[in-house]
């Protein structure tokens, strides 16, 4: 916890040099700060659930780089791995048995998925299955929801989530309309419009793209039977169904939303907590669609790195490491703590809000009326989520820099953790 004054100076600098340098100053636009306001924490280093900037300041960090860090941040044993597979290799450019192993551990954990191939990040994984989309059904076109994100490729980037919704803007310049006729949308978490775009589309829909959960309009649980509601009129419209688990997977249950929820898509994508902190994603399902990807079949795809063997030992490590009994239960019970804590502490101090978890991954809203879609979370008060963000980041805990990103816990986390968290919530909720 930061006890001394909170001083920012040396992250000051840094950001000040890097804006000069990159665009915005960042690598990826929603750690900016633009719409918490003020300047980013520029870190030091991480460990556990904790995060170092460069003035010396601690934090409890709940942003985990975006998911992977569900074991805590630099796990010894994830770490011992790199460096053991570095002394082999960077990179291979070639088949390496590492390849194998994280492959049989995402089949036996997946329920839908028969056959898996890797890539290097989830904006990859996306852009692949809905190419595989296409080319297995012979269609063009596709429907995804408002506010969910699958990564930045031309054809995702309609009322997309994440750095899109942070910094509202419009759908992004340099995506040609052409790109984009293709890609339908509908409210996150209503059947009616989904049945009725296949009724305006007859025959010309190849699939329903989702995020189970969504994670980049805020956290957004699916209403009973929404999942279920998909599932069915995919099947009914020979049109496939797509779990984006880039976020979900194997951290809302070992097997992800769909172990979670119930249901079995025919397609899925996966990233972050597969890669244990290096850059991986991946697409996978059925076998006789995964067939279809080169050099199986015709639909094309490549990756100079893909299957990269430090991503794969990190991935496979994690995945060891989460599936020693009572992970889940864990994270569970303290993200529980946490969420329920914030929830009576805004009650106490009188701000509306809404928000929920599952397991290691939450969400807080500060809203009157309870969010179902990425209408609803915008109506929400981003100016008082700034000023709890800032007061929060000043008594050392790093949230998300914006109302529509979910927060992250990991096995690091402990209840003391979720205490200083509360303790500080308390303070800065009864100040604002
Ligand atoms: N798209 C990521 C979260 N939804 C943000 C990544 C980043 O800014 O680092």
């Amino acid at each position: 916890m930061i006890t001394s004054p909170f001083k920012t100076t040396k992250s000051e600098e840094i950001f000040a040099a890097a804006q000069k340098l990159m665009p915005g100053g960042v690598s990826s636009p929603v750690r900016a700060f633009k719409s918490v306001g003020g300047q980013p924490i520029v870190f030091d280093r991480v460990q556990g659930a904790y995060a170092w900037d460069v003035d010396g300041n601690q934090y409890i960090d709940y942003v985990g780089t975006w998911g992977p860090a569900i074991c805590g941040h630099t796990h010894p044993e994830v770490i011992k791995a790199i460096c053991e597979a570095a002394e082999k290799g960077t990179s291979f450019g070639a088949p390496s048995r590492h390849e194998n192993v994280l492959a049989e551990m995402v089949i036996d954990a997946v329920p839908s998925i028969e056959m898996v191939r890797f890539v290097n990040s989830g904006t990859e994984a996306c852009m692949s299955v809905l190419r595989l989309m296409r080319a297995f059904t012979g269609r063009d076109k596709i429907i995804k929801f408002e506010g969910c994100y699958h990564g930045h490729a031309d054809m995702f980037l309609v009322k997309a989530g994440s750095g899109v919704a942070t910094l509202g803007l419009p759908d992004s310049p340099g995506v040609p309309k052409s790109t984009t006729g293709n890609t339908l949308t509908a409210p996150f978490n209503n059947l009616e419009a989904v049945k009725a775009l296949f009724n305006e589309n007859p025959n010309e829909i190849a699939g329903v793209i989702l995020e189970p959960v969504v994670g980049n309009a805020g956290f957004i649980p699916p209403d009973g039977g929404f999942l279920a509601g998909l599932r069915e009129l995919t099947q009914e419209h020979g049109a496939l169904l797509v779990f984006d688990e880039v976020m979900t997977g194997f951290r809302i249950a070992y097997g992800g939303a769909q172990e979670k929820f119930g249901i079995r898509p025919d397609l899925t994508t996966l990233g972050k907590v597969i890669g244990g902190g290096l850059p991986v994603g991946a697409y996978g399902g059925r076998r006789d669609i995964m067939e279809m990807v080169a050099p199986s079949g015709p639909m094309y795809q490549a990756g100079t790195l893909s299957g990269n063997p430090l991503a794969m030992t990190a991935g496979i490590k994690t995945l060891e490491l989460l599936r020693q009994p009572g992970s889940y239960e864990y994270l569970d019970r303290v993200t529980k703590r946490l969420s329920n804590g914030l929830l009576q502490i805004a009650k106490e101090t009188r701000h509306a809000a809404c928000g929920g978890q599952i397991s290691g991954m939450f969400g807080l809203f500060f809203t009157e009326e309870p969010v179902h879609n990425y209408e609803d979370a915008k109506k929400c008060d981003l100016t008082k989520f700034s000023r709890f963000h800032r007061g929060m980041l000043e008594r050392g805990v790093y949230l998300a820099p914006s109302q529509f990103e979910a927060g992250f816990t990991s096995l690091a986390h402990t209840d003391k953790d979720v205490d200083q968290t509360l303790e500080a919530a308390r303070a800065v909720m009864g100040s604002l």
